[in-house]
């Protein structure tokens, strides 16, 4: 546990009043328990902000030029909070009616790199093609804005970055806005995640060993409810568990989710224990009424969900830290 700036100044002041040794030795231990560090209140407003700042750019489907500028944008943004950022490149297969070979553009920003302790945080930032479940068939061509469903998850993992940065942290921490997540096409499991797939067979560091990872998706809906996904209960129940307990606010739920081939699924395949925060409903799609329609907007999401699930990875990183 590192000592606080708090605990520092009590062992100077006691010091100068001339405590003797032994007291001032048990006063500091006590002093450095009670005044262990405080976890930093997530700033709600700010991730909100950050998924417009997203949507400003329109719709990032790869290989457009929204995509490509919104590129350029996260590095610089998430450079701000990191020691280093790296943008990965790479070809990956789509699935028919997509460009082939597809470039995609994982970014990553690292906390603390020398840190052996390490969680790794992931999100997918690229947004759907195709708002092929919206209610209106003629709207099925049109892109998705992705306010939920790529924007939230990127733009709680940028705020979090930023109060790591601001309070520091002993822990290393590992952000991967993975790429390509949404192009899929539901008879083909492995045509989603593109991005998760392609960093997960070329991870950014050799060897790369975190204690967990936690995956962000759809984490923005006023009403969201998070249950336990199923996949991450399998490869990673005890992380499950370790971060329900630290949650903030009333969306995690204890009741057991459906099975989402998401980004976590390839992670955990890779061999690193991966859970997936995601927004699961008793509905048609197994998902909230905006998923993949062209309501997916910044109307649908709000400040507080995001707060809630920010405030979560502050409480979880905390509880690494001690
Ligand atoms: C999550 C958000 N996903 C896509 N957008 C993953 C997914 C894959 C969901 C297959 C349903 C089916
Ligand atoms: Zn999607």
């Amino acid at each position: 546990m590192r000592m606080t700036l708090m605990a520092m100044a009590l062992t100077a002041l006691l010091t100068a009043c001339g405590g003797n040794a032994a007291s001032t030795a048990s006063t500091n231990a006590d002093t450095t328990a009670v005044a262990a560090t405080a976890v930093a209140t997530f700033d709600a407003d700010s991730a909100w902000a950050l998924a417009q700042r997203q949507c400003d750019f329109g719709p990032r489907v790869p290989g457009t030029p929204a995509h490509s500028q919104c590129a350029t944008w996260l590095m610089q943004t998430l450079g701000q909070s990191c020691d280093t950022v790296m943008l990965q490149t790479g070809t990956v297969t789509a699935h028919a009616g997509m460009p082939n070979p597809l470039t995609i553009k994982n970014i990553i920003g690292i906390i603390n790199p020398d840190a052996a302790q390490r969680l790794l945080l992931l999100a997918h930032w690229d947004t759907r093609p195709w708002a092929d479940n919206d209610p209106d068939p003629d709207k099925h061509g049109q892109p998705v804005m992705g306010a939920n469903d790529g924007a939230s998850g990127v733009a709680v993992l940028l705020q979090v970055a930023r109060h790591l940065r601001q309070a520091g942290t002993t822990l290393g921490v590992d952000i991967v806005l993975v790429d390509a997540e949404d192009m899929g096409n539901h008879d083909d499991e492995d045509s989603w995640a593109l991005g998760a797939q392609y960093w997960a067979s070329h991870p950014h560091v050799d060897n790369y060993k975190p204690l967990f990872g936690i995956l962000l998706d759809m984490v923005g809906a006023p009403d969201a409810v998070f249950p336990r996904e199923y996949y991450s209960m399998q490869y990673a129940s005890g992380f499950v568990e370790m971060v329900w307990r630290n949650a903030a606010g009333n969306h995690f739920s204890r009741n057991d989710g459906g099975a989402v081939t998401d980004d976590h699924v390839f992670v955990n395949r890779a061999g690193i224990p991966c859970i997936d925060i995601i927004d699961q409903r008793n509905s048609d799609t197994g998902f909230c009424p905006a998923w993949h329609t062209t309501s997916d907007t910044m109307q649908g999401i709000t400040a507080s969900t995001l707060g809630d699930v920010g405030q979560t990875l502050l409480n979880v990183i905390h509880d690494l830290e001690q």
